[in-house]
């Protein structure tokens, strides 16, 4: 007979979805910090799988070992689509992953990351070195207040805006999807901008996706869902939305500018970028 060599962790991780009733687990061999801010628990660990984990209100928010996938996509597919883009404005991604691949467009002159907690980016920088060190760049600006209000006083402002948000049921997230917000984005962009945002996902959160795409459409000349495998985030992939006043993210792209950066990515490049785009038949019957 066979012999089972499973043995149970003894420390483990669950996320659990309660509306859907499903969840994942982890291993975790650290719990490195725990904090009840005035807006959300904050929690990370250390796993032997996916490196540090960092979640808010038991949602994974981030880890290690697949943040690249989120984190690039959210930012090269706006920002390889912009001629020039100096000045962008992220809001949320206090963890800094988000910030981190926008400075590697050498042309930006300035970030400013609105963040609503500020303890997400203390203890990202000091918990999670990989995903914030670029936080403490000087072309940074680190605002902390809901994004919601904060974008609304500005008019012809930003090159690119950005929104790495919690998911729209997930402590004040839901400011960060509304049809206003995203009109006070429009406004806030100068004449060429370019906006994305995470707009969640097609199996267990479609009426979030679908709502966050149509409200983006509603507001935006140009708006096209795009999609990867994010792994982190349950059931494993997940959307983004594109927009802009008039730049189309396939007819104003221009691939040999993706092959002549001279950056590390590990998912986007040229190929990634098109791709994104073509849709899975039941995704676009659910945004047609
Ligand atoms: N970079 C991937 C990590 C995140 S975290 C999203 C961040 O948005 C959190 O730090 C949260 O504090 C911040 N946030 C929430 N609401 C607001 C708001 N109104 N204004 C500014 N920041 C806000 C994204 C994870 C995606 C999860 C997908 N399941």
């Amino acid at each position: 007979m066979a012999e089972n060599n499973y043995t149970f962790p003894h420390t483990i991780f669950t996320e659990y979805d309660k509306v859907h009733n499903v969840g994942v687990f982890t291993e975790i061999t650290n719990h490195i910090y725990t904090e009840q801010t005035d807006y959300q628990r904050i929690d990370i660990y250390e796993t032997p799988t996916f490196g540090k984990l960092f979640s808010l209100d038991g949602v994974i928010m981030t880890r290690d070992s697949d943040e690249f996938v989120y984190h690039e996509m959210i930012s090269h597919v706006p920002l390889f689509i912009h001629p020039d883009p100096k000045k962008v404005l992220v809001i949320g991604g206090g963890d800094g992953g988000t910030v981190r691949e926008v400075l590697k467009h050498d042309s930006v002159e300035k970030v400013v990351l609105c963040e609503l907690d500020k303890k997400v980016v203390e203890a990202a920088l000091n918990y999670l070195p990989n995903i914030s060190y670029e936080l403490k760049n000087p072309k940074v600006e680190l605002v902390y207040e809901d994004g919601s209000k904060f974008v609304s006083q500005f008019k012809d402002e930003f090159d690119a805006i950005l929104i790495d948000s919690t998911d729209p049921t997930e402590g004040e997230g839901g400011l960060l999807f509304t049809e206003e917000f995203y009109h006070n984005c429009f406004e806030a962009l100068k004449e060429n901008g370019v906006f994305s945002a995470q707009t969640e996902e097609p199996f267990l959160k479609k009426e979030w996706m679908i709502r966050a795409y149509k409200r983006i459409t509603n507001t935006f000349n140009v708006a096209r869902l795009y999609m990867g495998y994010v792994p982190q985030y349950m059931p494993g992939t997940w959307t983004w939305t594109f927009a802009s006043k008039n730049l189309d993210p396939i007819k104003d792209f221009d691939p040999e500018k993706v092959r002549e950066f001279n950056k590390e990515l590990k998912y986007y490049d040229e190929e990634v970028h098109v791709a994104s785009f073509s849709l899975p038949v039941f995704v676009k019957k659910l945004i047609s």
